[in-house]
């Protein structure tokens, strides 16, 4: 028996040494706006085994996993004392998710868990599960997490036990090792998803990304991203609500929508990611999109490109909830790189990678959705026009340099 286990731990020993530290690579052939790499930064088997096994072999000696571990998916993300860190949804077998801190030191590979996961303290209303939390760097010098707490519907009819209640619980800490839970956000609408907080005071105010919705899944006559102001953290209320990004029809974002991570402070305005969702035979289809908003009035879009920015590809497309990319977490280096942490399918954690001019002049240069394919044909025609007379006072340029006689 002793050695069935050794053997088992030392193989499990080494498959994960492996994975944890292969170095990743960034695909071939990238579309010139950002960077896909071949592995994702996070599975289920970079859990640490002794959260999965009893390494004793006294009390097990198959060496056999203990508590499963589903996925690692949907991941804050910030940088601190130079390590990029991931706070993942962890889910458990259970199909409970928690929160864990997993530590890069450059944000491509070599993801290691900390030693133990997030102990998230409890309101006086326990959470039945938690996920997606954005981690914000605030400017009152606390780093905030928001995320989706759930709990059974209290008005679930008997023999319901599928109807839930989402809303925003949040919490604070200086080194995502101490957390203080503050009280759930309160707001008029009944259920509320994605709610993310903008880093910076407006007019002495807290500000925040919310997501309304009329029930669990569906956001009904609601959702679309919202926008709120609260005096404090410590009891946040928003009682009035403006949607600055409606779901609209005929679009990627036609079901619902939802601010990804916090936005990125740029010259241009403020640089958000989203995901938005539309229905199709096979089900909901999940993709990331970008726009920017105005620097001093970040309610005011000035540019949204047309469609995905990132959709499901290859692997990506098949998990546990198929045909999904969800981001709520990217970090923006001093060099303006910028680390883009998308989840696939609710399974698996990946990386991107971009700069800020890059993420600027595609969102600044990208054409908006005309809403007709007519209007999305002109725009294809437009630019085949732009590259005939390119390309024509090229030929130019060369019959000149060969002749020496301007036509
Ligand atoms: O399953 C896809 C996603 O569904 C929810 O997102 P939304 O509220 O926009 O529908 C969340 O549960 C998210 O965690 C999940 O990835």
């Amino acid at each position: 028996m002793e050695n069935t286990f050794q053997t088992r731990l030392n193989e499990l020993t080494a498959f994960q040494a492996d994975l944890i530290t292969r170095a990743n690579e960034k695909q071939p052939l990238s579309n010139g706006i950002y960077d896909r790499y071949i592995f994702p930064v996070l599975t289920h088997q970079h859990a640490p085994l002794s959260w999965r096994y009893d390494l004793n072999p006294q009390t097990n000696p198959f060496c056999m996993e203990r508590i499963g571990i589903n996925a690692t998916f949907n991941a804050g993300a910030i940088k601190l004392n130079g390590k990029y860190l991931l706070v993942a949804r962890v889910e458990g077998n259970d199909r409970k998710s928690f929160f864990a801190v997993a530590e890069s030191p450059n944000g491509i590979d070599n993801f290691r868990f900390w030693e133990k996961p997030v102990t998230l303290p409890e309101t006086n209303d326990p959470d039945i599960n938690v996920y997606d939390m954005r981690v914000v760097q605030h400017e009152d010098g606390w780093i905030y997490g928001l995320f989706c707490t759930e709990r059974k519907d209290p008005q679930a009819k008997p023999g319901d036990e599928s109807s839930a209640v989402a809303q925003c619980g949040i919490a604070r800490t200086r080194d995502l090792v101490s957390w203080e839970r503050l009280p759930d956000l309160v707001t008029t609408s009944p259920q509320q998803r994605n709610v993310v907080l903008h880093p910076e005071f407006i007019n002495g105010k807290y500000a925040l990304y919310t997501r309304p919705q009329d029930s669990f899944i569906e956001a009904g006559s609601r959702g679309g991203i919202g926008w709120g102001l609260t005096d404090s953290m410590e009891n946040a209320v928003v009682n009035e609500e403006l949607i600055i990004d409606p779901k609209t029809y005929h679009t990627v974002y036609e079901a619902k929508n939802g601010q990804g991570p916090a936005p990125i402070k740029t010259e241009k305005g403020w640089l958000h990611l989203a995901h938005g969702v539309r229905n199709t035979a096979a089900g909901l289809r999940y993709v990331l999109y970008l726009f920017l908003t105005d620097l001093e009035d970040p309610t005011k879009i000035l540019y949204k490109p047309a469609g995905h920015f990132i959709a499901p590809e290859g692997e990506e497309r098949v998990g546990d909830v198929s045909n999904v990319t969800f981001s709520n977490g990217w970090i923006l280096d001093e060099d303006g790189t910028v680390f883009i942490y998308y989840a696939s399918s609710d399974t698996r954690t990946h990386v991107a990678t971009s700069t800020v001019d890059q993420l600027l002049d595609y969102v600044m240069n990208t054409p908006a959705d005309g809403f007709r394919s007519a209007a999305s044909v002109q725009q294809i025609n437009r630019l085949v026009e732009k590259n005939q007379a390119y390309l024509a006072s090229q030929q130019q340029e060369k019959a000149y340099e060969l002749t020496g006689a301007r036509s």
